[in-house]
C-alpha cells in the first residue's frame, strides 16, 4: 500500500440554490471527508490507499463505505458501529462564491474511534501516513487514536504528511493549537494554508510559517496560497509555484484535499519538489470547478492533459 489515513467521512447535503439555508428546499447528498477526499484523489491517480475509521451501522454509513470502496480505497479497517450514527454536514452557499458548513457530527460513530482500531500490521504496509487536524478535534479518543497512529508510523519508519485543516467550530482554541503543533512537530511534511499558519503561529507571512514549521522539525513545508499558487521549502530549495488560473470557482471546499493528493503523488513518484507542488496546484484548481469534494478529482491522464494545456 502507498498511503494510509484515518478520520471521519460524512454525508454532505449541499443546497441546489444559493442564499440562507433556512430558505433552501432542495439538496443533493454527497460523500465527503478531508482524509478520504485525499485518499480518493490518490486512488483515482492510481496509488494504493487504505482508510481507517468508523461509520454508523446505518444506511448512510453503508453509502459511505460503498462510495469510498468503489473509488478503490481499501476499507477493510473501517468498522460499522451500530451504537452511533454516521456524521452529517450541511453546506450553506450564502452567495455563489461564499459558503459555510454546519456539522451534525457530535457523538458520531467516527468520533468513537479508539487506538485499538489501528492494526499495526495494516498501517505499516503503507509507505506514508496522512493525517489532518480534524481528527483530534472530534473526541478525546480520536485524539489518542491519531497520536497512536503517529507513534506506529514512526516505529515503522513511515513518512508522515500533515494537513492542519483547522476547524475552529470543532476546536477549543488554545488546546487545539497545542495539539496541532504537537502533530506538526511529529510530521515530516506539513501542508498549511495561510489562515492555518496564522492560527498556529500568529503570522500570515508564508516564509515565516515555513520557518516555524521547520523549527518544529519538518523536512518539507508547502504553504497553500489559494488563487496565488503555493510556496514550498525543503532543506535544499525554496520557491513559489504559479497558480493554475480558474475562470469560475464553483465550489472551493475540498480543494486543499485535492492539493494534498497531488503533492503526495509527486512525492511517491520522487518528482522534484517543484513538480510535486505543481501537481497539487493543478488538482486544487480542477476541484474548485466542480460541485462536491471528490467529483472533480482527476485520473492521471486527465491531470496530465490539464497540466499540459493550462501550463505555460
Ligand atoms: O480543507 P478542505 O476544504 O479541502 O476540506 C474539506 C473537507 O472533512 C470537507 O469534506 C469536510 O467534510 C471536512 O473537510 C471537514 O470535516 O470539515
Ligand atoms: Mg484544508
Amino acid at each position: 500500500m502507498d498511503v494510509v489515513s484515518l478520520g471521519e467521512t460524512m454525508i454532505l447535503f449541499s443546497p441546489e440554490e444559493t442564499g440562507q439555508l433556512r430558505y433552501n428546499r432542495q439538496f443533493t447528498s454527497r460523500v465527503a471527508g478531508a482524509e478520504t477526499n485525499t485518499l480518493i484523489g490518490l486512488s483515482k491517480l492510481g496509488y494504493r490507499t487504505g482508510w481507517i475509521s468508523r461509520v454508523g451501522g446505518d444506511e448512510l454509513g453503508k453509502r459511505i463505505l460503498s462510495s469510498v470502496r468503489g473509488e478503490g480505497v481499501d476499507t477493510s479497517f473501517v468498522k460499522e458501529d451500530g451504537s452511533a450514527p454516521t456524521g452529517l454536514f450541511i453546506k450553506e452557499r450564502t452567495t455563489a462564491d461564499s459558503s459555510r458548513v454546519f456539522y451534525y457530527r457530535n457523538q458520531s460513530a467516527a468520533s468513537k474511534m479508539t487506538p485499538a482500531d489501528i492494526e499495526e500490521n495494516y498501517l505499516a504496509k503503507a509507505k506514508l501516513l496522512y493525517i489532518t487536524g480534524i481528527t483530534p478535534a472530534l473526541s478525546v479518543s480520536c485524539k489518542e487514536t491519531v497520536f497512536h497512529a503517529i507513534e506506529l508510523a514512526k516505529k515503522n519508519s513511515m513518512k508522515i504528511v500533515f494537513d492542519p485543516n483547522v476547524r475552529k467550530t470543532l476546536l477549543d482554541e488554545r488546546t487545539g493549537r497545542d495539539t496541532l503543533i504537537k502533530m506538526a512537530a511529529l510530521s515530516d511534511i506539513i501542508l498549511p494554508g495561510i489562515s492555518e499558519g496564522d492560527f498556529l503561529f500568529q503570522t500570515t507571512d508564508c516564509e515565516k510559517i515555513v520557518r516555524e514549521c521547520k523549527r518544529l522539525g519538518a523536512e518539507k513545508v508547502i504553504v497553500k496560497l489559494g488563487e496565488k499558487g503555493a510556496y514550498y521549502s525543503t532543506s535544499e530549495e525554496s520557491g513559489y509555484v504559479h497558480p493554475f488560473k480558474v475562470e469560475t470557482v464553483i465550489d472551493p471546499i475540498g480543494a486543499g484535499d485535492g492539493f494534498a493528493a497531488g503533492v503526495i503523488s509527486g512525492i511517491l513518484d520522487e518528482l522534484p519538489i517543484h513538480e510535486a507542488v505543481k501537481r497539487g496546484c493543478a488538482i486544487g484548481a480542477i476541484v474548485t470547478t466542480v460541485n462536491g469534494d471528490i467529483e472533480g478529482l482527476p485520473d492521471k491522464e486527465t491531470l496530465e492533459t490539464y497540466m499540459k494545456r493550462t501550463n505555460k
